[in-house]
């Protein structure tokens, strides 16, 4: 009989979420990372980075309907974008869903999951044609860097807080950002979980920082089967809109966009924080 073939990711050192793996599609060393893709029965496909889940096909739908449709719903009317990270793409995707949005820059610092992605996960990876996309491989801290008063919209669809993405959690970064985004422009982060205790401790440093550099901050959360304990936070911060107070959901449901995940009802709730979880955020913020 044939091996079986296994895949775990360790959300505690005691703790692990696995999958059986029916065929591997990818496994390379880029030159940050290791990437992987491979097929699974409960999840599809499945990409990972250094042996970390990013998403896996029946469930990336959470993830990049929240980071995404969120903030479209309460910004009036968005035309630059800075999308940073993402380079499997769904975030893109559901950007180029919006017509009034100009232009979209896109900033991924490893060119080999973009390429590994565009070719196995297509159905994530498929808006790389848009002409409205300006794709740049750099390193994100560095690009924001040297843009003053430009993005409507920033979104930082990041990996863990630590290898390539680590500098996307500090406060020179988020410092840089709150200066590339206009008076009334707003970011939006992957924030971590909240519940175990090394992941809740990296969210509870991500508000902390964020709420030293934006005026106006709110954490929302979703439930995304695949990650460390299903429970995954984002991050809201903004110069002035208010993500409840000027949230219009007729504006939003007038589009007539199906998403499977986010609907108007949804984006009032997500909003609303466990005790734990609002503990664990105020315990960093004198
Ligand atoms: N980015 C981040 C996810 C963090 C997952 N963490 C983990 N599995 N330990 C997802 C990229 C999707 N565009």
């Amino acid at each position: 009989m044939a091996k079986e073939l296994w895949f775990a990711e360790y959300h505690d050192d005691n703790t692990r979420l696995g999958m059986r793996v029916t065929r591997e599609l990818v496994a390379m060393q880029s030159e940050f990372q290791a990437i992987e893709i491979f097929e699974t029965p409960t999840f599809g496909r499945v990409l990972t980075l250094d042996g970390l889940v990013m998403l896996t096909e029946k469930d990336e739908f959470i993830y990049h309907d929240m980071i995404i449709h969120v903030p479209m719903a309460v910004h009036p009317k968005v035309q630059n974008v800075l999308l940073i990270g993402g380079g499997d793409g769904g975030s893109l995707r559901e950007l180029c869903r919006y017509p009034e949005i100009e232009q979209i820059d896109m900033v991924e610092i490893d060119s080999e999951v973009v390429n590994q992605c565009r070719r196995f996960l297509p159905q994530v990876a498929a808006a790389y044609d848009d002409p409205r996309l300006n794709l740049i491989f750099a390193d994100g801290l560095k690009f924001v860097r040297h843009n003053t008063d430009k993005y409507d919209l920033i979104v930082i669809d990041s990996t863990d807080p630590f290898g390539p993405g680590e500098s996307l959690f500090t406060k020179e970064f988020y410092g840089n950002c709150h200066r590339a985004l206009r008076a009334d422009g707003i970011l939006v982060n992957q924030h971590e979980s909240p519940y175990y205790p090394a992941d809740a401790e990296e969210a509870r440093l991500i508000y902390q920082r964020l709420t030293a550099t934006f005026p106006l901050v709110r954490v929302y959360q979703a439930h995304i089967p695949c990650y460390p304990s299903g429970h995954w936070l984002f991050g809201f911060a903004s110069k002035r809109w208010d993500p409840l107070q000027d949230f219009d959901a007729e504006r939003w449901n007038a589009r007539g966009l199906y998403t499977r995940y986010y609907n108007t009802d949804l984006h009032t709730g997500c909003f609303q924080l466990p005790t734990y979880v609002k503990e664990l955020l105020e315990s960093g913020v004198e």
